[in-house]
């Protein structure tokens, strides 16, 4: 099956050049000027368009059981949902239950996931408990076929998947020896559970309570706490849906150190804010709940986009992880038992050009950074994925920055009865969207084949050093995820004198 992409601007995350793209079996092979279309080849028009890497969404929670509930968005819809904006390969999480054998688990998301994706997809790991035996099946999964690189930690929800401090130091003394990443879902889950039940005693039973239980400050402590640990453990640390510029500041301070943590922003809390957990509607509100909360800053989401701009903030991803109306109705009398989660694999990228690029906050290069590449390289999928370079897969994305689209869970591909970005007008539409060659969104219709994604597996120490060059013959940086240095936390004492 072969495929040329003509008359199109090439984005890569260090060079824009127009060019044509050639398709085959699944891979670019040739990039040149003008490519002369053979008969029976097929031919998509990108004039006037760019011609993008796929999306990589590496924080996804598809069909997670979660609260009692199972998401709505399975591994079909959910990455059927992730071609219609522009997203060709999402990581998802394998979260063990308490005790659970990783080994176990992970064969129930492969089996859950192979027979649905629609395009590839990678896997990440929660560790839910601590012990020998999680380390040895954490050496395991690590190895070639398993293809985990990564292993996340919550620091939130007692009693379901927080780990303690200790355990979570151990881990990631555990995640260094591996040469593995260490990833965070960073909220003082102690504290917040103690204010749940102040708060519901109080008499606040509403969504306003998921917001007054998790206060910023609670994401900025765990943040905080999160890259100190890592720091004494050698550990590279990445730190997943950052909401508040707290979290962001603490992150900013390690890496002034040396420290290698990445900080990841999702599409919710870089295009709405927290205000909605006071709406008067009561199902409004809580279509927003998810945690950590959205900002109640309302400067907070153009903040974090400065942040990715900045280079201080790394990559985006959603989060995806949704309930619908009446999952969410199920905490009516109680907060705490709203399901957490929202929507965003569809609409992250419209919502990351409109409020990035069309804004003149970062350009097409830098979208594509943060959108694909560097999610490419820090999972060490780089630039298999990730790029637009000849032997890279075909996952390409023809993007019109002039199109507009009105998001609404009319028209979205989600299933849920709603959308959290509902009637948000946005610049930067997918038009075609290809994975490993084959044209799965077009023309605003989908053309996907359950089953047809691949599992990539996802191979630990970055060291590992791709020999590429780039479509121009300029040989690639050297990609690697560096070891962190140890890097002393203590603050400095206040100027006594000032
Ligand atoms: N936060 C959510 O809102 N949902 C799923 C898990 C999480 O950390
Ligand atoms: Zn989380
Ligand atoms: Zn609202
Ligand atoms: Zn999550």
């Amino acid at each position: 099956m072969s495929l040329l992409i003509k008359n199109g601007t090439i984005v890569n995350d260090d060079a824009m050049f127009k060019s044509d793209v050639l398709v085959h079996d699944g891979k670019i092979v040739e990039i040149a000027p003008s490519i002369d279309p053979t008969p029976g080849l097929e031919v998509v028009d990108a004039t006037d368009r760019f011609v993008i890497p796929g999306g990589i969404d590496p924080h996804t929670h598809m069909q997670l059981p979660f609260m009692g509930e199972v998401a709505k968005d399975d591994f079909h819809r959910g990455t059927e949902a992730a071609v219609a904006g522009g997203t060709t390969m999402i990581i998802d999480f394998v979260i063990p239950t308490k005790g659970e054998s990783l080994l176990v688990a992970y064969d129930r998301w492969r089996g859950w996931a192979d027979p649905k994706v629609v395009c590839d997809y990678g896997l990440s790991m929660a560790i839910t408990s601590w012990g020998q035996e999680i380390a040895k099946e954490m050496e395991m999964v690590t190895k070639a076929d398993y293809g985990i690189n990564s292993f996340k930690f919550f620091l939130a929800y007692a009693g379901v998947f927080m780990v303690r401090d200790e355990e979570f130091y151990q881990g990631m003394l555990q995640c260094a020896k591996l040469r593995a990443l260490a990833r965070v879902h960073a909220e003082n889950g102690a504290v917040i559970a103690e204010r749940c039940e102040h708060l519901l005693s109080s008499g606040i039973t509403g969504p306003e309570g998921h917001t007054q239980s998790r206060p910023e400050e609670l994401e900025a402590e765990a943040t905080f706490r999160a890259c100190t640990m890592a720091s004494q453990a050698n550990c590279p640390l990445y730190v997943v849906h950052v909401m508040s510029k707290g979290a962001a500041a603490a992150i900013a301070h390690h890496r002034k150190k040396g420290a290698v943590v990445f900080g990841e922003p999702i599409a919710a809390g870089l295009a709405t804010d927290g205000s909605h957990y006071y709406n008067e509607d009561w199902l409004h509100a809580a279509r927003y709940v998810m945690s950590p909360p959205l900002s109640r800053d309302p400067s907070t989401p153009n903040a974090l986009m400065k942040l990715l701009a900045a280079g201080e903030l790394h990559l985006t991803a959603t989060d995806n992880c949704t309930f619908d109306c009446h999952q969410k109705s199920l905490g009516k009398d109680d907060f705490t038992k709203i399901p957490n989660g929202v929507n965003g694999v569809e609409d992250r990228m419209s919502v990351v050009w409109d409020k990035g690029v069309h804004a003149g906050i970062i350009d097409p290069m830098k979208f594509v950074a943060v959108t694909s590449t560097m999610a490419a390289k820090i999972f060490n999928c780089y630039p298999r994925k990730g790029r637009i370079a000849v032997g890279s897969d075909a996952d390409i994305v023809v993007w019109n920055a002039n199109a507009t689209r009105t998001i609404s869970k009319d028209t979205h591909h989600h299933a849920i009865d709603f959308n959290i970005f509902e009637g948000m007008q946005v610049h930067g539409v997918p038009e075609t969207t290809i994975c490993r060659g084959r044209i799965v969104w077009a023309d605003g219709q989908l053309r996907t084949v359950q089953g047809a994604g691949r599992f990539v597996p996802l191979p630990p120490d970055s060291q590992i050093v791709f020999s590429a060059v780039d479509n121009r013959g300029k040989a690639l940086e050297p990609v690697k995820v560096e070891r962190a240095p140890y890097v002393a936390t203590t603050l400095e004492a206040p100027d006594a004198n000032a």
